[in-house]
């Protein structure tokens, strides 16, 4: 029974990796972000309180993160919490904001061993102190690390993100720092949270919903949308391999022929 039980684990780790190796015999993107939409109403269909439904979705965060950087994607945008989510009830935001110190608590270690580097985009400031400090935790422990960046969009709404880059903008034109004539595309991107980030290749939404919600309205001018029924806690290795499938079977013409 043990032997038949590892025989198993054996032959569905190897059949991952010949899914793995399938996967990087075309381009994969090296960008890709994530609307992890769904765990609510995961949670609501099995009669269970909402919680439960974001703490399953964290799990999922870890597994697709690991893939990720097994596929060799440079970055992984994730967005965690938006600016309209304080207006849910303060016991689940509560239970969210606990949700950066139980992630890192336990995979802190294997982020450092995978040599993923943490990353925020987000204002800071309205955080609880506790969330803070865990998040920039794991930011400094991993800074000097060179594979994928795991980029969390914590208390992220991309008007304000817009404008606030257009004030700085302002500021550094008016104290003679830059030149209003050399405001254009790739100046103003380095103005945005996304520094020196690539923008999104491929844009991914789970739950149904069609719609960006405030999510990297600039970024994500020429990215491909890719959205499934299925709610996040039930997002799979095996779906993240299709909508990349699905990615590289497109063509990307940029607005050209
Ligand atoms: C709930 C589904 C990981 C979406 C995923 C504070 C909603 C699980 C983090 C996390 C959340 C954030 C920063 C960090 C490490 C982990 C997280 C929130 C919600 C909101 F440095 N999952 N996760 N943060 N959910």
């Amino acid at each position: 029974m043990e032997i038949l039980k590892r025989w198993k684990n054996k032959s569905s780790s190897i059949h991952a990796t010949d899914k793995i190796n399938e996967t990087k015999k075309m381009p994969v993107p090296e960008h890709i972000a994530i609307i992890m939409d769904g765990n609510g109403r995961w949670a609501k269909k099995r009669s269970l309180p909402r919680i439960a439904g974001h703490h399953e979705g964290m799990k999922v965060v870890k597994r697709i993160t690991k893939l990720a950087s097994q596929l060799g994607v440079k970055t992984l945008t994730v967005y965690a919490f938006s600016t309209e989510n304080w207006k849910r009830p303060q016991t689940e935001v509560e239970f969210l904001m606990k949700l950066p110190e139980e992630f890192l608590g336990t995979f802190l270690p294997e982020l450092i061993e995978e040599n993923v580097k943490v990353q925020m985009m987000g204002e800071k400031e309205a955080l609880p102190k506790h969330t803070l400090n865990a998040v920039e935790k794991a930011i400094t422990d991993t800074r000097h690390n060179t594979g994928m960046i795991l980029n969390f969009a914590l208390n992220y709404g991309s008007r304000a993100e817009i404008l606030h880059a257009m004030k700085k903008v302002l500021t550094d034109v008016k104290s003679g720092i830059i030149d209003e004539n050399e405001v254009n595309e790739e100046l103003f991107s380095n103005y945005l949270m996304t520094e020196g980030l690539p923008d999104p290749d491929l844009l991914i939404r789970t739950s149904g919903e069609i719609r960006l919600s405030n999510f990297m309205l600039w970024q994500l001018a020429y990215t491909e949308f890719w959205f499934t029924e299925v709610y996040w806690p039930d997002f799979s290795e095996d779906h993240l391999l299709e909508a990349i499938s699905d990615f590289q079977k497109r063509s990307r013409r940029y607005g050209g022929v």
